[in-house]
């Protein structure tokens, strides 16, 4: 087993309707740990940045401007296996085929406002993690 870091967002959906703490309670339910966190608003180049890998696709310019539309929830999950049990925890992409109990079953409004974003690589995490946040930030 592996002690790995993820990182996880709330996204502007979750933080308009204040249940920032009912995610934490799922994630830290399942074992995860908060070693950082931030709650920031991006500007529209932050997000660009962050979504770079998603910019041929056709959802990227309403993506953007969602997740520039209000306060976001920044965090480092740590724990064994913190990829792989973050995205279990949060659910599949689309709340119609996420399974009973995760965060995007409970809280997802559609496939875009869904909640929650979670790192979906050991390589992907190392450097979303380093794009949010400095390592003093990061009190494991
Ligand atoms: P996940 O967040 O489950 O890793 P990705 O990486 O495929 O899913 O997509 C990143 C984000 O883009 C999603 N969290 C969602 O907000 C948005 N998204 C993905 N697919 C669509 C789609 N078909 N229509 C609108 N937004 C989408």
């Amino acid at each position: 087993m592996t002690t790995e870091r993820t990182l996880s967002i709330i996204k502007p959906d979750a933080t308009a309707r204040n249940v920032t703490g009912q995610i934490i309670a799922k994630l830290e339910g399942a074992g995860l740990r908060v070693v950082a966190q931030k709650r920031t608003r991006w500007s529209e180049e932050d997000a660009k940045t962050f979504y770079e890998v998603h910019k041929e696709r056709p959802f990227y310019g309403d993506l953007v401007a969602f997740m520039t539309s209000g306060p976001i929830v920044m965090q480092v999950l740590e724990g064994e296996n913190a990829v792989a049990k973050n995205r279990e925890v949060m659910g599949a992409t689309n709340p119609d085929d996420a399974a009973p109990g995760t965060i995007r079953a409970e809280f997802a409004e559609s496939i875009e406002r869904n909640s929650v974003h979670g790192s979906d690589s050991a390589e992907n995490a190392a450097n979303e993690i380093a794009l949010c946040f400095a390592p003093s930030e990061i009190v494991g």
